[in-house]
């Protein structure tokens, strides 16, 4: 039994752990809970144990699968019954074999991947790996709480150093959601409040999103490497969690997810480079820890539990262009049709709030837009989509003819404070009101509302300033005494001010699929809690028009992608300031590889179409674009994996190299799946740059030269050039270019049909590569139902063949369809 194998190491751990009592000093004035006296209902098996604590306080310790446990505690008093989360999705949780045993000083739960031991006096936590006895993860003091506050706390002792400080190792930490921050990020601090920043650069902290989920990565010093045997390759992630192939990392990692939508403050080893804390002002000690030992295998677990990504109708993945404000439709229809005449390929047109009447949700300005559905009607025979934005804050009109205050009004919608009035904060459209989302029949009415925007021929949804931004309250303190139903709790807005977001997105969401339940539905959002990915994309704001946000944008993509949200994107070219040729190309270069790939600017600055600063700049971003749009087979491929898994487009290198201590804080260079890198120019006038290629050998994707990996490289980027790697061994599955997606595929338009995907080939040293592709309808929900195919790609002796995993018929591809790249 894998029991015996590791008794040894197992019982050095514990004892070692039990003979270094922690120090258990109070946490900033807060109390540690009481000792655990008794385990309730200690039903073996069983997936859960209850722990009662000397000072009433009680613990439950839930196994939801083998390699995830959650920690709730509630202080000096019993765990309450009502137990709800907006964040889960899973709710349905399996009886998992787990062993519960008692001994004279710990309580001890095993599964197959994990023993958690309680120690009782203090009450202290630790996971470790079951099979090596390896310590994972301890709580470095006990649970703290403050009874006059409501506060909590966890402490855990960084780098999995027992609860005397011993043995630990070096840690390094991912996630924590929209971050202005740079990739690792330890040694630092974070708050969780989301909040309206323009013009954010790094270190501004908290801006727009909360997502309170980190991941540890513990490694191993680099003199006991050689003892465990190394390996570059993370496993095949496949659909479910449990189906993973066995783990072959050498270092560590696990997760950390707090569920807790009140202001909560991340301390990374920040205060004291021995301990992680997180810490709230109120509501539940409420926690789930994740064990990989694969950082994948963490991201695809913690999307299995707060959701995945719904695949976006596939026009989203297209290039899309916006500015507050197109002010009229005039305006609308002369960027298309320049987009059109200069051959750079367009899905999609946003309206920013100008296009409403006075900012008046769910109306048009019918001076500026006379005729919204004769104009969508336009862009549609042009295959331009439209993007609405929406925000939360009604115009408060009493005694007007404003029929969605009225309603709102009527319906006892709104969000009230404590005193039973409604709360008028204000945002554009002067004095505001907002909806309590969490009324299941304000969130109907609220997505019934797009209806109206629907019949005009609007495609999407834009849901900007759901911090909720107050332009009288930027930090939510005047919202404090705002009281949300919430499932019967009625909480206010401490609870609430995080999961605002997500809320309206979700009835955003439920809306559009409820009106239009064969369209995919398609929603952005600005802020949001851990589970938006359910209900939206993102961006990632008001960013400035400079070389500094343009770099810190590629830590906040990769850090969202680790933390369960895939489709992300920032305004190209910068939002705030005013950019140039030159920032623009370098920007698109980082663009046309994002999931959301809009250009967008703010009003009061210059245009910043393609075309703005001279036929130079134009040509190299149309060249861009239009690598967009040949590489969209792969790019939808590996968005159909996320969706699937939760493993993200954009990967900070770590995550596929996880065992490269190089790569552990590679920021300003990301990969694609795991088949492309790229380290674009992020400075003004660098016109090459130095690259950090892993482990393996990679392409250039535009000269076919070859480079070693396991090092660095200094690469020449003149400014058509982004430098772009395929690693050795891949299939890239390409396709035409178009103005824009599904142009050709349109049944009564006459045109040729869609040309089908080519295949580029990047062959390894033995000459063979291997690929795959996911393909479907691209705009109805029928590949839920498994309406879509996957092709697993293979090439060798010069041969490409394509298997279905429906039947797994081998079948041979056309010579016409490889594209073979001979390396220089
Ligand atoms: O207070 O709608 O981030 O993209 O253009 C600013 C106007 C409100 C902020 C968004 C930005 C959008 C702008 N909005």
């Amino acid at each position: 039994m894998r029991r015996k194998a590791s008794a040894f190491l197992l019982a050095a751990g514990i004892l070692f752990a039990i003979s270094n009592p922690a120090n258990a000093t109070d946490l900033k004035g807060m109390h540690p809970i009481g000792n655990a006296i008794a385990v309730v209902n200690p039903s073996k098996p069983s997936n859960s144990v209850v722990i009662d604590c000397d000072d009433k306080s009680q613990v439950c310790l839930q196994v939801l699968a083998p390699d995830l446990v959650r920690v709730r505690a509630s202080f000096q008093k019993s765990l309450p019954l009502h137990d709800h989360s907006w964040a889960i999705e899973r709710a349905d949780l399996a009886q998992l074999p787990t062993t519960v045993s008692e001994t004279k000083d710990a309580i001890i739960l095993e599964t197959s991947a994990l023993r958690i031991v309680v120690k009782l006096k203090p009450l202290l936590i630790s996971f470790y790996d079951i099979q090596t006895g390896r310590l994972i993860n301890a709580d470095s003091l006990a649970m703290q709480f403050d009874p006059t506050s409501g506060a909590v706390a966890a402490t855990k002792s960084l780098g999995a150093a027992d609860a005397g400080g011993a043995n630990g190792l070096e840690e390094h930490f991912y996630g924590l959601g929209e971050k202005a921050a740079h990739l690792d990020k330890l040694h630092q601090k974070f708050e969780m409040w989301s909040s309206d920043t323009p013009g954010y650069t790094l270190a501004t902290d908290p801006i727009y999103q909360s997502i309170p989920f980190y991941i540890g990565l513990l490694t191993e010093p680099a003199d006991t490497v050689s003892r465990i045997s190394s390996t570059q390759n993370t496993p095949n992630v496949t659909k479910t969690v449990d189906a993973l192939s066995p783990d072959k990392t050498r270092d560590l990692a696990y997760g950390m997810f707090f569920d807790n939508s009140f202001h909560t403050h991340f301390d990374m080893g920040s205060s004291d480079p021995k301990t992680v804390s997180f810490q709230s002002d109120g509501g539940e000690m409420n926690y789930y820890f994740f064990y990989g030992p694969s950082m994948k295998k963490v991201v695809t677990r913690y999307t299995e539990l707060t959701g995945r990504m719904p695949l976006p109708p596939k026009w989203a993945l297209g290039h899309q262009q916006s500015r507050w404000s197109y002010g009229s439709e005039q305006e609308v229809k002369e960027i298309v049709t320049r987009y059109r005449k200069d051959k750079i390929p367009l899905d999609v047109i946003h309206l920013d709030i100008d296009y409403m009447d006075d900012y008046r949700v769910f109306t048009f300005n019918h001076d500026r837009f006379p005729d919204p559905p004769g104009l969508m009607k336009w862009l549609a025979d042009r295959g331009v989509k439209v993007v609405t934005i929406i925000d939360p804050g009604v115009k408060y009109e009493p005694g007007g003819s404003y029929k969605v205050f009225n309603e709102g009004t009527a319906k006892n919608y709104f969000l009230k404070q404590t005193n039973g009035e409604p709360y008028v904060g204000k945002v554009w459209p002067g004095e505001s009101v907002f909806v309590d989302y969490t009324l299941p029949e304000a969130a109907k009415w609220w997505g019934d509302l797009h209806s109206s925007l629907l019949q005009a021929g609007v495609s999407g949804i834009w849901n900007d300033m759901n911090e909720p931004a107050d332009f009288e309250s930027r930090d939510g303190l005047k919202w404090k005494d705002v009281v949300n139903y919430d499932d019967g709790e009625h909480s206010k807005h401490a609870k609430m001010r995080n999961l605002f977001a997500m809320l309206e997105c979700k009835a955003t969401y439920e809306g559009l699929k409820r009106l239009r339940p064969n369209d995919r539905p398609y929603v952005i959002t600005r802020s949001g809690f851990a589970g938006i990915q359910r209900y939206a994309t993102m961006w990632t704001g008001d960013c400035n028009s400079t070389w500094d946000a343009l770099a810190l944008s590629i830590p906040m993509f990769e850090t969202l992608g680790v933390c369960g949200e895939p489709f992300v994107g920032a305004d190209c070219g910068g939002f705030l300031g005013q950019t140039n040729g030159e920032l623009l190309t370098r920007w698109y270069q980082v663009g046309f590889l994002s999931p959301f790939f809009r250009n967008h600017h703010a009003k009061d600055n210059n245009y910043q179409e393609p075309w703005r600063f001279g036929q130079q700049y134009e040509d190299i971003i149309r060249k861009y674009v239009e690598l967009r749009y040949r590489l969209l087979p792969h790019l939808y491929t590996v968005l159909a994996e996320a969706h699937e898994t939760g493993v993200p487009w954009i990967r900070p290198l770590i995550l596929e190299y996880q065992d490269d201590k190089n790569a552990l804080n590679v920021d300003d260079e990301f990969m694609v799946g795991d088949e492309l890198l790229c380290a674009p120019v992020l400075k003004a006038g660098a016109t090459s740059r130095d690259v950090y290629l892993p482990a393996g050998e990679w392409y250039d994707y535009f000269t076919n030269e070859k480079y070693k990996g396991d090092q660095h490289v200094l690469v020449q980027a003149p400014l058509d050039k982004v430098p772009l790697f395929v690693k050795a061994g891949s299939v890239l599955p390409t396709g035409p270019v178009v103005d824009f997606i599904g142009q050709g595929s349109e049944q009564s338009s006459g045109q040729a049909a869609e040309q089908p995907v080519k295949f580029e080939i990047f062959p390894d040293n033995a000459g063979s590569a291997t690929g795959h592709l996911y393909e479907d309808d691209g705009h109805t929900p029928a590949y839920l139902t498994g309406v879509c195919s996957h092709r697993t790609l293979k090439f060798t002796n010069g041969k490409l063949t394509s298997s279905s995993d429906k039947d797994n018929q081998e079948t041979t591809v056309s010579d016409s369809l490889v594209v073979l790249h001979n390396s220089r």
